[in-house]
């Protein structure tokens, strides 16, 4: 199946929620330089190519998780040596909040190694998504499962996005994780959505999925109601003692025509490189951004992971000539 060319009648740019799986893998088939070439003249419609959107991430609940996600440090099922620990004070959260504001953050993203959302645990959430909201920052969560309720409170307390990944194609998933399922998540971002937050989701590449899973996790994105507003790629951080611990690498090319894809399929989503990013050469993450992604964590850590050092970002943001994001990220489709 050919991918639809410009000349086919339809202005590409235009967000549309009608793909199907076989056009999205058709991206993947693209020539590489004909794929990023697409989606670089699809950046320029939205958004200003020389801009990435800063943020930064703070595990405020980290390990002993009943989940078990096979890639992830914080799974109380494997012996990855990463210990359990309690949920932080809002006090430590918003001081760790405010450092990341003094380093150039524009948004600050709290993750818990949560299964879901405890009602017990939502007043010190609230707290803590209120106080980083008064520094003047974009809030982000991400906490796992939550209910319509829930997610209300927490757009109440000062709430603007909610990350909660799909993670892979919907055919590979329970290869992955067997404690919940691809429709529970899609439920939670059907309460995220329903109760006005905007939503961050996205997924990982280099799980041992298949192109076809890959693509299948694009399709699922760019056939939701609304398109995500941030779009997290992942390249898998392998974890020793974790079931993907020694999964192969996807390879630097594929990885960008992930990121390729994802700015075709969702034009008007912010893409973020989001982990792997330390283990990437400055020329791989130029060509990254070239072909559509215009965000990264910053600050040095991801949640038990890192990113590169805050000095090297400073360097290769001035290398490129990139800037902070300064305009409004416009309303996605
Ligand atoms: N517990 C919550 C959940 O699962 O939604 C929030 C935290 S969880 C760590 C957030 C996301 O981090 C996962 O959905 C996954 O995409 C990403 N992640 C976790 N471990 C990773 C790893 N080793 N490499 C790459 N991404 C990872
Ligand atoms: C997302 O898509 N990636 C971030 C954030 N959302 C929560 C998490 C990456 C975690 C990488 C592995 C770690 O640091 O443990
Ligand atoms: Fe728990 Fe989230 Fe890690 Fe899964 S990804 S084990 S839900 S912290």
């Amino acid at each position: 199946m050919n991918a639809p060319t410009p000349s086919s009648g339809f202005d590409l740019a235009q967000p549309r929620h009608d793909w199907t799986l076989p056009e999205v893998e058709g991206l993947f088939e693209l020539p590489f330089t004909e794929l990023v070439f697409r989606a670089a003249e699809i950046h320029r419609r939205w958004f200003d190519p020389t801009e990435l959107q800063i943020s930064q991430l703070l595990s405020v609940k980290t390990g002993g998780c009943p989940e078990d996600c096979g890639y992830c440090a914080q799974s109380a099922h494997f012996k990855t040596g990463v210990g359990a620990s309690k949920l932080m004070d809002a006090e430590a959260v918003i001081a760790k909040a405010r450092e990341a504001k003094a380093g150039g953050a524009q948004r600050f993203c709290m993750g818990a190694a949560w299964r879901d959302l405890k009602d017990r645990d939502l007043p010190k959430v609230a707290a803590m998504i209120s106080g980083v909201k008064a520094l003047g920052l974009e809030t982000c969560a991400t906490l796992g499962m939550m209910t319509p309720e829930q997610a209300k409170a927490l757009k109440d307390a000062g709430l603007d996005f909610y990350n909660h990944n799909l993670d892979t194609g919907p055919d590979y998933y329970d290869k992955v994780v067997t404690t919940r399922t691809y429709q529970e998540r899609l439920d939670t971002l059907s309460a995220v959505r329903d109760a006005g937050l905007s939503t961050c989701c996205g997924g990982i590449v280099g799980m041992g999925e298949t192109r076809r899973d890959r693509a299948g996790l694009l399709h699922q994105l760019a056939t939701l109601p609304v398109h995500p507003e941030s779009l997290p790629v992942n390249d898998l951080m392998p974890i020793a003692g974790t079931p993907l611990g020694e999964s192969p690498d996807v390879g630097e090319l594929e990885f960008v025509r992930m990121i390729a894809v994802a700015r075709i399929v969702c034009p008007k989503s912010v893409v973020r490189i989001a982990a792997g990013r330390d283990r990437m050469s400055k020329s791989m993450q130029a060509l990254c951004f070239l072909a559509g992604a215009n965000s990264i964590f910053v600050g040095g850590r991801l949640l038990t992971t890192n990113t590169p050092d805050p000095n090297d970002d400073e360097a290769l943001l001035a290398d490129l000539k990139m800037r902070p994001m300064t305009s409004k990220v416009s309303e996605t489709a």
